[in-house]
């Protein structure tokens, strides 16, 4: 298996850090790629970032990463609750993928509380942040070996 993590970012992560920090932090997506990057490198395992706002760009990049990628980490962002072509993507490239959410999607409104790409996931974590992202590190620093 390749020893590479991608990390899929969705719609409006890119404005991280600078609105509503008291649900999603004060951190920016930068920052958290960052940290991301460091812990990496001292493991020895390459690393990608994408961020996008729309939904074909996150399948195709998905499509690509057939047999380059050994993990993805994804935050499919609002596409989580809305996205069966994000879905099936995952589905079709077999590469173990990590759901992460910075909030609690289950604490919020009941239209988060539903995720399409939970049912093709390795695993969630959800609400714990910034470290949301460090936990699924670690748990596709696991899958790696
Ligand atoms: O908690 C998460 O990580 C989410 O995936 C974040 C999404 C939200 O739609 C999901 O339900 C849960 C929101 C992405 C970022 O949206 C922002 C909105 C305002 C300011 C900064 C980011």
């Amino acid at each position: 298996m390749k020893k590479k993590i991608l990390v899929i970012n969705g719609p409006n992560m890119n404005l991280l850090g600078e609105r509503e920090p008291d649900i999603y932090g004060k951190k920016s997506l930068k920052e958290i790629e960052g940290e991301l990057a460091g812990l990496c490198g001292e493991a020895g395992i390459e690393v990608e970032f994408f961020q996008s706002n729309h939904e074909g760009a996150i399948v195709d990049k998905i499509g690509e990463a057939k047999g380059k990628v050994g993990c993805i980490i994804i935050n499919p962002a609002a596409f989580t609750h809305t996205s069966v072509a994000i879905r099936d993507a995952l589905s079709a490239v077999k590469i173990p993928a990590i759901e992460v959410h910075l909030s609690n999607i289950y604490g919020r409104e009941d239209f988060r509380k539903h995720s399409y790409v939970a049912g093709v996931a390795q695993g969630q974590i959800a609400g714990f942040g910034a470290y949301s992202y460090i936990l699924a590190f670690h748990a596709a620093k696991e899958m790696l070996i």
